[in-house]
């Protein structure tokens, strides 16, 4: 049966702009930093918005396994964002791409999916990340992107949605991008 056949054709894509705090989805993750603790940037914003249940929540998992490596994820409550979970994950810092960077940034996108999946959410939303202060280029990071996730759903139909939310106008514009070039190439 050729590829496209056996893909899921279920699972939507959109590209937004904006604040994910505001966004209506299941889960929406965040960009963290191992020790889960908080910081700048849409960690900052997401805290910010959903209060201190989320921070709570988050150390007893620190209690628990003491933090949260670079490329995995954890799930907490979402206090009082409108999403029911909060899915945080570890980006790479950018160390000039030799450093396995690739491969830590699309465990992200994947692990953040696998553990939506498993809490039964069906619509997940996510920043562009590490693009902040942990310097990822752009370009590569969005490719990296939406290879994670579209590979992820060719083999999993759980998700209705997927949502990539871009702060700043360059990343919108280069995901849009990505995800064209990705589905010409996938498609043609
Ligand atoms: N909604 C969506 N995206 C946002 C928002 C928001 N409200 N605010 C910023 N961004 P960053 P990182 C974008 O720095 O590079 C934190 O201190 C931002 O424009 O938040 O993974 C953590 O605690 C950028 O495109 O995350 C870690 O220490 C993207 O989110 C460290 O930063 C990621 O930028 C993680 O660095």
């Amino acid at each position: 049966m050729p590829e496209q056949e056996r893909m899921n054709m279920h699972t939507k894509i959109e590209i937004l702009k904006g604040d994910i705090t505001k966004v209506t989805v299941d889960a929406i993750v965040n960009a963290a930093n191992t020790s889960l603790l908080g910081g700048g940037g849409v960690d900052g914003a997401i805290h910010r918005a959903g209060g201190p249940a989320i921070l709570a929540d988050c150390r007893k998992i620190i209690a628990r396994q003491g933090g949260c490596k670079t490329g995995e994820a954890v799930i907490t409550t979402a206090g009082n964002l409108s999403a029911k979970f909060v899915i945080h994950t570890v980006g790479p810092v950018w160390n000039g791409g030799e450093k396995n960077e690739a491969q830590k940034l699309t465990a992200c996108y994947t692990n953040a999916l696998q553990l939506a999946v498993d809490n039964a959410c069906k619509t997940i939303a996510f920043p562009c990340i590490s693009t902040g202060v942990y310097g990822y280029p752009f370009h590569e990071a969005a490719k990296i992107a939406v290879d994670a996730v579209m590979e992820f759903i060719a083999h999993s139909d759980q998700m209705d949605k997927v949502v990539f939310v871009c702060f700043d106008e360059e990343n919108f514009l280069i995901y849009q991008h990505a995800m064209a070039t990705k589905r010409e190439s996938t498609w043609d």
